[in-house]
């Protein structure tokens, strides 16, 4: 893992995403490890198909996809992906979502759109949040590659809008093999392709925010405790077992990682519970 950093160019990457919005990491995942991803996520495709037109009716979500197996805990901290978040994400930035995404032939473009979007701040304004795509499948022009509108990061309200409602510059297909990694900034203009290609294409997309921001994902929830207490520290506390000083994402005023020790018991239930209701007589 070390290796990995030492022969990555951190700076060159860290320029790319600054001016561009986006930066491709070739060569990503090994030919050896591309095929361990695509063993790991067999077993969850094939049964789903998306809502709707953002999740694509023809397009197969995979969501949690963090806790679904020992290589997609290793993917979310790996180092080459934490020095770009280092450098653009406060200490303590978290795991907002996690899917893996499979465009199937004949699925349509989706809409353009930026992936922090739902953080209401008026544009221009700096990232909340930075999402990656790694390429499972070759992405080609044809199959459905994530397009993307260069240098759309920096553009104020009324461009991004005319951009998304298309009246902007056509956004480009990221023509990469498989096992590249594409990485961006959440308020950059990109979409799905459309798949125009007999074969599906496959992706995992990992996305991180700021440790101050509601993440998409409620992992607290999706990730059983038991299975949360066999990763890492550091996933644990992108997941959110952790706190943004001094004390937001407390629980009961104790670190949230106390709740993940065998005996913990949450405090109000070690405590006595009133049935009295503010008419004064219990109600139930
Ligand atoms: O699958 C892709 O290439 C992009 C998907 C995407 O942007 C999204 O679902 O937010």
């Amino acid at each position: 893992m070390t290796q990995l950093l030492h022969e990555f160019d951190t700076e060159t990457h860290l320029a790319s995403l600054a001016s561009s919005g986006f930066t491709v990491i070739p060569d990503f995942l090994s030919a050896d490890q591309l095929q361990r991803v695509k063993q790991a996520l067999a077993p969850h495709l094939g049964g789903y198909s998306g809502r709707n037109d953002f999740e694509g009716f023809d397009t197969e979500r995979v969501y949690t996809l963090v806790a679904r197996g020992r290589l997609f805990e290793d993917l979310a901290e790996d180092p080459r992906l934490l020095a770009l978040l280092d450098a653009n994400l406060l200490p303590g930035y978290l795991l907002t979502a996690s899917q893996a995404i499979n465009i199937r032939p004949g699925e349509s473009a989706q809409p353009l759109h930026v992936d922090d979007g739902f953080y209401r701040l008026p544009r221009p304004r700096p990232a909340v949040s930075f999402s990656m795509i790694l390429a499972v499948d070759d992405f080609t022009a044809k199959n459905g590659a994530t397009e993307l509108i260069s240098g759309s990061h920096v553009w104020d309200a009324a461009k991004a809008t005319a951009a998304a409602d298309l009246r902007g510059p056509a956004p480009e297909p990221m023509v990469m093999n498989a096992g590249s990694c594409l990485v961006f900034s959440g308020i950059l203009i990109h979409r799905g392709g459309a798949n125009r290609s007999p074969a599906p294409r496959l992706a995992i997309t990992y996305q991180y925010c700021q440790p101050w921001a509601r993440t998409q994902e409620n992992y607290f929830l999706a990730i059983p405790p038991e299975r949360v207490r066999q990763m890492s520290p550091r996933l644990q506390a992108l997941l959110g077992y952790s706190i943004w000083p001094p004390f937001m994402g407390h629980v009961t005023a104790s670190h949230p990682a106390k709740t993940l020790e065998p005996d913990f018991m949450a405090p109000v239930c070690l405590a006595p519970w009133s049935d009295l209701t503010l008419n004064g007589s219990p109600d139930r």
